[in-house]
Formats: C-alpha cells, structure tokens, sequence
C-alpha cells in the first residue's frame, strides 16, 4: 500500500507557513543528512521558491561525512543557497548562522536591515527545534524523538538583529515518490500509527543489504548466504532474540529492532542518498568495501 501521511494540522501549519513568508526574506531548510533529496519537501520548496535559502544537513553525526560534504558541495552551487552541516558531533553556533545569512543576503542583493527573521522549515523530527535551541543556547523549543512535536510557530531572538521562527514539520499531501517515503519511514519522518514498521524494516534492511552488507554481518552475524531481506530479517530475530513461543520469529520485534538501531546510529553512520552526478561514475553508491 501506498505510504501517505498528512494529518489535518499541517495543512493549517502551512497556511500559517505561507503568512510568514510574505514578511520573512529567507529560510533555513532542514534536511535530513542521511536522505537529503527525500527529506525536501517539494511543497514547502514550492511555497519558498523565491526565498534564498540557507540549507542545513542536520543530524550529520548519523550520514557519512565524505557524502555530506559531497552533498554541501552541491546544494553551495545552487543560486540562491548556501548549505551548512550540522550535527551532534560540530553543531553550529549563532555567529556562524549570522554570518552565512549575511552572505546570503549580500549574495541575492537583499538589503540588511536593522532588524530581519529567518524561517527555520522542513519536515517533521528533522532537528528543527533542537537546531533552534542549539543556535539559542537554550532549551525555548519543545523538542522529542516523534515527529509532529512542534504545532504552532515558535519566534525567537537570536540577537538584537536576527530572529528564529521555528515551524511545526510538513509532509505534503501526496508522496509522489515511494521509494523517499519508505526512506522517510525510515529514518522516523512519518508517525508509527501511519505505517507498518514491518514494511518499512523490510524495505531498510533491503537497501542496507544493498550497500551495507558488512554492517549488517558485523552487527547482527548474517550468514554468508543471506541475500534477501527475509533472511536478513531473520538473523536480526535470532541475534535479538525476537523469537515467540513455540520458535516462531516475532517479525514484529525484529523489525523494531532494526529501525531503532537505525535510527539511533548504534548500526553505524549511512547516507541512503548522493547528489546528482555530474557523471555516471560519480554517481555509483559505493558497496561495503569502498567505503571502510
Ligand atoms: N543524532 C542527532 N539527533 C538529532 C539532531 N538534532 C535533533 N536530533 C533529535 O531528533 C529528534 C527530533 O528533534 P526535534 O528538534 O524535535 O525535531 P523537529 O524537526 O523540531 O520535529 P517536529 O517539531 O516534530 O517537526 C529529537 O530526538 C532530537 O534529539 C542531530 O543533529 N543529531
Ligand atoms: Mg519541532
């Protein structure tokens, strides 16, 4: 079945999104290191199109470091955008905020007033309000391993001349893209009440298997013949003792498993995603052994 999640509050949010827009001369996008193309809203990109952009590859202490530069690199060759990484590991600082929004300003011919606001968007649980506290030294944002956590616009002072709007997370009403989705429902974008964690573990452990293998036998001792997900789903069910009464496989628990040592990065760092190539050897994920 088709994922889909677009729960009645962000249609208002986005509504509120738009409002601000019209008295706001930039935004901060969050994206996900690890998926950026699938964590950018197409809607939200739409409703900002004429906004310079400063783009934040958040939790970058989760993706690969050598794929999170190449994807800086890529969105810094954009008009209109300058991209910074942020993560638990090198978090950024106000000065540097400040600093690249004045490039920016500079760079599209905006005039720096005395007093100017930055719309901080992007979809749900992507680091939004921790992003905001951080920049702020202080715990102002609601924050919280769910997403949705944010319902209402949220303005902070960063300094006397820069203010934050934090924003609830949006999803947009159709995801065209399957394959984003499920990376999505991966990485904790979409509510567990709206998916099957089973779809979407099957679905992880495929494209690990794909391009992870070695974590995958390291971590959970995959047999040597292990080639589908279902065999990797089932020894992460023996590793984790995810096993029922009688010896069945809890499917259910081994997929929880899974995801949440995903999530949490006790699997490793994966970046699911590379930019654009500018040629087709460029573009190669690389397999297990080119990465190490
Ligand atoms: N590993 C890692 N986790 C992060 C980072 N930033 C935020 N998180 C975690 O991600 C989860 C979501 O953070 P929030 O700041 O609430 O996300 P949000 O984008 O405001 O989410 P909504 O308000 O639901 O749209 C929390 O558990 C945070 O601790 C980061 O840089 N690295
Ligand atoms: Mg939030």
């Amino acid at each position: 079945m088709a994922l889909s999640w677009y729960p009645g509050h962000m249609h208002k949010a986005s509504k509120e999104v738009i409002k601000t827009l019209k008295v706001t001369q930039a935004v901060i996008e969050v994206l996900d290191a690890r998926i950026p193309h699938a964590s950018s809203n197409p809607h939200f990109a739409n409703l900002c199109a004429s906004h310079p952009k400063i783009r934040i590859l958040n939790k970058a202490d989760l993706a690969e470091p050598r794929v999170t530069q190449d994807w800086a690199r890529y969105f810094n060759k954009q008009a209109g955008s300058i991209c910074l990484i942020n993560g638990y590991e090198s978090p950024i600082d106000a000065e540097q905020l400040i600093l690249a929004a004045r490039k920016l300003f500079q760079a599209n011919d905006i005039p720096i007033r005395e007093r100017q606001q930055l719309l901080i968007g992007g979809i749900p649980n992507v680091g939004k309000s921790t992003l905001l506290n951080t920049l702020c030294s202080r715990k102002l944002a609601k924050t919280g391993n769910e997403p949705a956590v944010t319902k209402a616009q949220q303005r902070v002072k960063l300094d006397d001349h820069w203010a934050l709007i934090d924003t609830p997370g949006l999803m947009w009403p159709k995801l065209e893209d399957q394959i984003g989705a499920y990376r999505l429902a991966a990485t904790g974008t979409i509510r567990n009440t709206a998916v099957e964690s089973e779809d979407i573990a099957w679905f992880l452990a495929e494209e690990l298997l794909q391009h992870y293998r070695h974590r995958l036998e390291q971590r959970f001792s995959i047999p040597d013949d292990a080639n589908d997900a279902e065999s990797i789903m089932e020894a992460i069910a023996r590793a984790r003792a995810c096993v029922k009464s009688g010896g069945h496989i809890d499917w259910h628990k081994a997929s929880e498993a899974l995801l949440n040592e995903f999530r949490s990065g006790k699997l490793g760092r994966f970046s699911l995603e590379r930019p654009p190539a500018e040629t087709a050897a460029d573009n190669q994920i690389e397999t297990d052994s080119e990465i190490s």
